[in-house]
């Protein structure tokens, strides 16, 4: 059935202009950019039961944004909506960042052009008809000639397949799906396999109220000191006065406002550099990666000394020599996304937290009660997955859209994730990802980019409709040269060297790809720069 209870007829005109799965920042902005700026029929559907998507999951204990400073990780294209809404902390918690988009939702009458609880199972191009088709979990089915999959670059979560973990009777929680009732862990012998974002967050939040905290950690992380403090509200105040110049800064500076360190390291000596660094690790946050020195993606020498530096402060905080050691982080530094910690570190002071190094002493097996490692048996009651997901592909993957000639993208997508722009898929016309493999993503503030994206579906719309065309594609050629293209940038900085899920290598098989484009600014140019060429990459259908 569609919105108005009827089940269109296969070859019908299409219900909707576009149907939008997704109802996380990227989904939201979506609808409400298609259907308020550009007054075309849309609906969304969403397997959560309300707005968020993200942030609707993913509510671990102490999770919360990990960006620089919460009032840029918001919506930016409303200026009320900037003057109205209150950040209270620097770094919101999930609960904070909820309401915020609860209350976009509101604002903006979103939700009423929603079917939450519903799972697209399926999406079909129509080729006689140039439209989609998709299907429900719900057995509901909806046709609509644009397909926007805003369906998470973090969704499918990662779920380790250890030998017995179904014999483990306590209760199991990933940090993607976490229960919505409160869980506690009062008295419990917890578990948690992931040193990640999530587990990083979650354990010292953990180890406040439990009996004892059992970290079993496969690699170690750089964690930085978030230094979340409450944000002063003359500073939002005077964000909301500078608003379009901040946002105008924020799309040419990689998705902040803030101006990255342009000093040189060779122009330092040794001791002036460790007195930057300490400065850079004072004021927290992300300062130390974009605030110390340019190049400390690419520079070796440089990545090693920052690398050092943390390491060094590993070891002042850590009070036990061999913890310390095994927390140490060999690969280089904010080659795996960065953390920013609250406590982390200091939590392995703690009597009631032990930490397991996987790499010397990896998990053999679950029992009943506990996990067993080559040289030890940790009974626990509670078992703690922050083991992450597979990431930007899996998502779609998981929707396995079908496109020209029923192609299922499994198919297309066995080997490696072509696409065009991170948006566009040669054989999937019409279909558009927001935040697809190649796309900026996490290496850009997430709901900017969203409106960044949706600007150039925008562009892509209208120029269909200004023509009389019905579909457009991208071809084949220009998706080998996107990729060479965002390879290209990776393999000019050291984040291929590491294993971690921008690569894929998390994901045991998966096609080892560099799934985010580094240069958020560039990309966005390039969006432009494609839609004012008219399109010069893709290839047209007259409208059937
Ligand atoms: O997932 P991860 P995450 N056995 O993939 C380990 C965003 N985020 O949920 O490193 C043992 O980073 C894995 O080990 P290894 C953010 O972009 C944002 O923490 O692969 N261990 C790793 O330690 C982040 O990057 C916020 O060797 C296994 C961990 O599990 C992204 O989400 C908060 C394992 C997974 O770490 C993902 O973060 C949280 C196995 N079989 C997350 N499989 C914000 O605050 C995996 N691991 C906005």
């Amino acid at each position: 059935m569609n919105a108005s209870g009827a089940t269109p007829p296969v070859g019908s005109s299409p219900a909707y202009d576009a149907i939008v799965i997704g109802a996380g920042f990227g989904g939201l902005y979506a609808l409400y950019h298609l259907r308020d700026e550009m007054g075309l029929s849309v609906r969304g559907f969403d397997g959560a039961s309300d707005v968020g998507g993200t942030w609707w999951y993913n509510r671990y204990p102490g999770a919360r944004v990990d960006a620089p400073s919460s009032p840029f990780y918001a919506y930016t294209f409303s200026q009320e909506l900037v003057d109205e809404w209150v950040w209270p902390e620097t770094q919101s918690t999930q609960a904070d960042v909820l309401a915020y988009v609860e209350h976009v939702a509101d604002k903006f009458d979103l939700r009423k052009d929603i079917q939450f609880d519903t799972f697209v199972t399926d999406a079909r191009y129509d080729d006689d008809n140039q439209h989609w088709t998709i299907e429900t979990d719900g057995g509901e089915r909806a046709t609509a000639r644009f397909l926007i999959c805003a369906i998470g670059a973090l969704f499918v979560a990662n779920m380790p397949d250890y030998t017995g973990i179904d014999d483990f009777a306590g209760d199991i929680y990933h940090t993607g799906r976490w229960p919505h009732e409160p869980v506690s862990f009062e008295g419990k012998r917890v578990g948690v396999i992931g040193t990640g974002s999530s587990g990083v967050q979650a354990i010292p939040q953990i180890a406040k109220t439990a009996d004892h905290v059992t970290v079993l950690q496969r690699t170690p992380q750089y964690a930085l000191p978030a230094r979340n403090r409450p944000l002063p509200q003359e500073d939002l105040e005077q964000y909301r006065e500078d608003w379009d110049d901040l946002r105008a800064s924020m799309r040419y500076r990689g998705g902040w406002p803030f101006p990255t360190s342009k000093l040189q390291a060779a122009d330092h000596t040794f001791e002036e550099r460790q007195e930057r660094y300490e400065e850079m690790w004072e004021r927290g946050g992300m300062h130390l990666a974009i605030n110390s020195f340019t190049g400390v993606y690419v520079d070796e020498e440089l990545n090693e000394e920052i690398a050092e530096f943390v390491r060094g402060k590993i070891r002042d905080i850590v009070d036990d020599p061999e913890t310390a050691q095994k927390l140490m982080p060999s690969y280089p530094f904010g080659t795996k996304r960065l953390i920013l910690d609250n406590g982390y570190f200091e939590t392995y002071n703690r009597d009631n937290v032990t930490l397991v190094d996987l790499r010397n002493d990896p998990i053999e097996a679950f029992t009943e009660s506990s996990v067993r490692t080559v040289h030890g048996e940790h009974p626990i009651d509670v078992l703690v997955l922050a083991t992450g997901f597979d990431a930007v592909s899996g998502s779609m993957l998981k929707l396995n859209p079908k496109g020209r000639g029923g192609v299922p993208l499994k198919e297309k997508w066995a080997e490696r994730f072509d696409n065009h722009l991170g948006m566009t898929i040669a054989g999937y016309p019409n279909l558009f990802m927001i935040h697809g493999p190649g796309a900026p993503g996490v290496f850009f503030t997430m709901p900017l980019g969203a409106e960044l994206q949706t600007a150039w579906i925008e562009s892509c719309i209208r120029h269909l409709d200004e023509a009389g065309l019905g579909a457009m594609e991208a071809t084949e050629d220009a998706e080998a040269s996107w990729d060479a293209e965002i390879n290209g940038i990776a393999n000019r900085t050291l984040y291929p060297r590491t294993d971690s899920w921008y690569t894929g290598a998390n994901i045991p098989g998966k096609p080892r790809q560099f799934l985010g484009h580094l240069m958020g600014s560039q990309y966005f140019n390039r969006l432009t720069e494609v839609a004012e060429a008219g399109f010069k990459d893709f290839v047209f259908e007259e409208r059937r």
